[in-house]
């Protein structure tokens, strides 16, 4: 058997050199009999008879192969240190393709390429082959894979916990310029990253009663009769670290049917009813929901919380724990964090766990599960805050609803004991809202559990503190803080940006990619007209690289030398895709009105992604205006090669790789205080795009660190949204002040994009005019001054390069590994020592 030889850049740690080698060679020869074995006999082709579907599976599980070895080390290492463990507890893991990542992460990137040459196999169509497991809807859900990449690099023990959707976020297309939603079967042609556990099944209770009984210590105890129960299977992922031997683990449940579930059926010989029943408790996983902001208080989406946490911690106790463990040392073993409510049912559930199952008593109970948990939050938005009706709790999870009030009790006496005779401050902080229905509070739940709560950028911690959760840092000033998100620099920077990837390298080494700070050391570069002039040349080919893409994939001909002006993000009002849109129209206005030579201006080409909940119809809306304009803009030869506005459909991390590396204008132009950081500003930032930005979530910190020259800040700041908001925002009054809005909303309300007819627009315009939640119109001036300062800078593209180069060297601080270590030091540490 081939022996197993470390690369050059990979650096085993630990015992990893002694353990006796297995896996295939790390030569060319090696990786192609490893290839070669796994088409012939795990696909059961010949090279000759063999699809690209048949080469992509037989890739990936060879890179599998060499993943393995490092993945049975770290857990036998893990299991043998007593590591304590961080529990990622997270419902969306947006994980983007493997196949890329596990090939940088072993550093097999060359000899892969090779191999498929020696087998007359291109890489990058085997590559391309790969469905994305789109397990998540945004932000929070890619937050989370960056936070386990970086987990598994820094060596740190965790294992990322949620579920395997069989439809993760649905697939977009458009129709007539509308957003049409398609399933995402991302497991139709099979899923060569997962390793399906099924010895290692549990059983999930449902809804039932409970009941009173004395025990045998005499003691009045409770049970949970429940009425229904569902298999929960788990599935392995590897998550491995950069190129340092170590293979972590995201734990993903899917749901089956139990026996009990249809036997009777069968029996009876109803057997349509019998598989009724075993797709009823197979949904749980079916799907992810794309909700938005507005949670709709779905059943299925509280039975799918409640089935991964449940299945989390019953498998860590009963699995990953010794056997005769002592739980109430539990806090030494396990830090589970919340990413945010969604699995905050985990905290009635180890109560219920230790003080049915396990004999505790309620206040040991309560002290250890107060010591497993840490809470945060990703909003501001006060509807997105989740709550439960407690008629649905008490249906569903009858016996974790008493307890939540009993929390709730033991809480609201330690309340007025903090502030005698104050029974409003009671009223507003209990777990336990009265109106418009009574329902669980599931933030609070989370915040008087939890020992410590964060916000996901500086702005955002100090809103969360000040505005949202006001009562409750008052009374635990010091359970709150704050971790800046970050975003690896593995998969956004390292493998989406090789040609600036390896113009940094050459400038200030390879460091840079597990220590980002390192960026730094590349400031002086920014002065250097030959290096601005190689950084502006890989640009290009990032340009050219996305034409080709969007030409092949949407068969959309992107205009050459354009400045290229990005806006990709999920569609919703607060982040103001309306704004930039208003920005395009006036511009066009401008042009077509004779006000602007066209041949005197910056040619841009704007590009948006985005997706928008199926239920949300302004958000819908919005697409097919955008979709409209892009369409009469691009067919109008008045503006020919000067504006151009693409919006390519399916926004997903897949495309982001290709797109964010090509932008020159990040736009993060949501109304301040309202994004809780965002991240994608982040990964802009570090591939060399100016932002134009509101003072809002985390441009705030980006500006401060890159600064203020190289950043196009306009808008209110948050204090004066809240001073206007106060005042009374009369949106039409910025209609009458400002001409060029007047202008622009006009064109649109001519129907001038939407072939002569006005109503389409109608639901649109009466929004802007009248209720305008997130107040565009106020913020138009301003932004299209700000837009103007853009033209301005980049017509001297010297400066527009420094400024970029800056940004890059100066955007180190957002590196996914900072906020981790930011967790282990103000969140799980602090844990630790208590
Ligand atoms: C996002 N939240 C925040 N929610 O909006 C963004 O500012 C932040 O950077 C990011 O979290 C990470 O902290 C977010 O993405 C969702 O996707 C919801 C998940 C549940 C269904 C509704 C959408």
């Amino acid at each position: 058997m081939a022996t197993y030889v470390t690369g050059p850049h990979f650096e085993p740690t630990h015992e990893r050199a002694k353990v006796p080698a297995v896996g295939p060679g790390r030569d060319v020869d090696g990786f192609v009999r490893q290839f070669m074995r796994e088409l012939n006999y795990g696909q059961g082709v010949s090279l000759a008879r063999s699809t690209v579907n048949d080469q992509y599976l037989a890739l990936a599980h060879t890179v599998r192969h060499y993943l393995m070895q490092g993945w049975i080390q770290t857990g036998k290492r893990r299991r043998d240190a007593g590591d304590r463990v961080v529990g990622y507890l997270s419902a969306e893991y947006l994980l983007g393709r493997q196949l890329d990542n596990a090939l940088l992460a072993s550093d097999l990137q060359e000899i892969a390429r090779e191999a498929m040459n020696a087998c007359g196999l291109d890489l990058d169509i085997l590559r391309a082959q790969e469905i994305e497991p789109g397990l998540g809807n945004g932000g929070l859900g890619r937050l989370a894979a960056c936070f386990v990449d970086s987990l598994a690099t820094m060596d740190v023990s965790c294992i990322g916990y949620g579920i395997r959707y069989e439809y993760g976020i649905f697939k977009q297309t458009f129709v007539d310029g509308r957003q049409v939603e398609e399933p995402d079967s991302w497991l139709a042609l099979g899923s060569p990253w997962e390793f399906p556990q099924p010895d290692r099944a549990t059983r999930i209770d449902f809804g039932g009663h409970t009941e009173t009984y004395t025990g045998e210590d005499g003691r009045e105890r409770v049970r949970w009769v429940p009425s229904w129960d569902v298999q929960a299977i788990p599935y392995h992922l590897l998550v491995p670290g950069y190129r340092n031997g170590v293979v972590n683990t995201l734990r993903l449940w899917s749901a089956r049917a139990t026996s009990a579930f249809d036997l009777q059926l069968f029996n009876q010989g109803d057997y349509a009813e019998a598989v009724r029943a075993r797709t009823f408790a197979e949904n749980i996983t079916k799907v992810l929901y794309p909700e938005d902001s507005t949670p709709q208080g779905r059943e299925l989406r509280l039975q799918q919380q409640y089935f991964f946490v449940a299945a989390s911690l019953k498998d860590f106790i009963r699995h990953t724990l010794p056997a005769d463990f002592d739980l109430h040392q539990l806090p030494e073993r396990i830090t589970f964090q919340l990413n945010d409510t969604h699995p905050v049912i985990a905290i009635p559930e180890l109560m219920r766990l230790l003080v049915d199952e396990h004999d505790f008593e309620w206040e040991q109970a309560w002290d250890v599960t107060r010591r497993c948990f840490d809470y945060t939050c990703h909003t501001l938005l006060p509807e997105a805050l989740e709550v439960w009706p407690v008629e649905l709790l008490g249906r569903l999870l009858p016996r974790h609803l008493e307890i939540i009030y009993r929390i709730n009790e033991d809480f609201l006496a330690e309340v007025r004991e903090a502030f005698p005779g104050d029974e409003l401050r009671a009223r507003r902080m209990s777990m336990v809202q009265e109106h418009p229905v009574r329902a669980v509070r599931m933030a609070y739940l989370a915040t008087v559990a939890a020992s410590k709560v964060n916000g996901v950028a500086e702005l955002h911690s100090r809103l969360l503190r000040d505005k949202v959760l006001p009562d409750f840092s008052e009374l635990w000033p010091d359970k709150f803080t704050n971790v800046t998100n970050g975003v690896t620099p593995r998969r956004f920077v390292r493998m989406a940006n090789p040609g600036m990837s390896e113009l940094i390298t050459e400038a200030i080494g390879e460091g840079w990619v597990t220590d980002l700070e390192r960026l730094r050391e590349l400031e002086p570069f920014a002065d250097d007209a030959a290096f601005r002039e190689r950084f502006r040349a890989v640009k290009v080919a990032n340009k050219d690289r996305l034409r080709q893409l969007l030409h092949h994939r949407d068969g959309i001909e992107l205009p050459e030398g354009h400045m290229l002006d990005v806006m990709v993000k999920r569609l919703h009002e607060y982040k103001r895709q309306s704004l930039k849109l208003l920005h395009i129209v006036s511009l066009y206005e401008r042009l077509i009105s004779g006000e602007v030579d066209p041949a005197t201006i910056t040619p841009r080409t704007f590009v948006f992604g985005a997706k928008a909940a199926p239920g949300y119809h302004m958000a819908k809306e919005t697409i097919a205006l955008i979709n409209a304009v892009a369409k009469t803009i691009g067919e109008d030869p008045r503006v020919e090669g000067r504006l151009a506005v693409a919006f390519p459909a399916n926004y997903n991390v897949t495309l982001a790789e290709t797109l964010i590396p090509a932008a020159d204008l990040s736009e993060q132009i949501s109304l301040a205080g309202k994004e809780a950081s965002g991240t994608g500003n982040m990964k802009f930032a570090l591939n060399g795009a100016l932002t134009i930005g509101t003072d809002d979530g985390a441009n705030v910190e980006i500006r401060e660190l890159v600064g203020g020259d190289n950043f196009f800040l306009f808008g209110m700041a948050e204090p004066e949204v809240a001073a206007l908001q106060a005042k009374g925002y009369v949106p039409s009054s910025f209609y009458q002040q400002s001409p060029q809005l007047k202008r622009t909303l006009d064109l649109i309300a001519s129907g001038a994009f939407t072939g002569g007819d006005r109503s389409t627009v109608g639901a649109v315009l009466d929004d802007w005019l009248n209720t305008d939640r997130f107040m565009a119109m106020a913020d138009f001036d301003s932004y299209l001054a700000a837009q103007a300062r853009v033209d301005e800078a980049y017509a001297d593209q010297d400066r527009w390069s420094r400024s970029a180069i800056l940004n890059v060297a100066r955007s180190g601080f957002f590196s996914s590994d900072r906020s981790m270590r930011n967790y282990l030091q103000r969140i799980w540490d602090l844990k630790a020592r208590s």
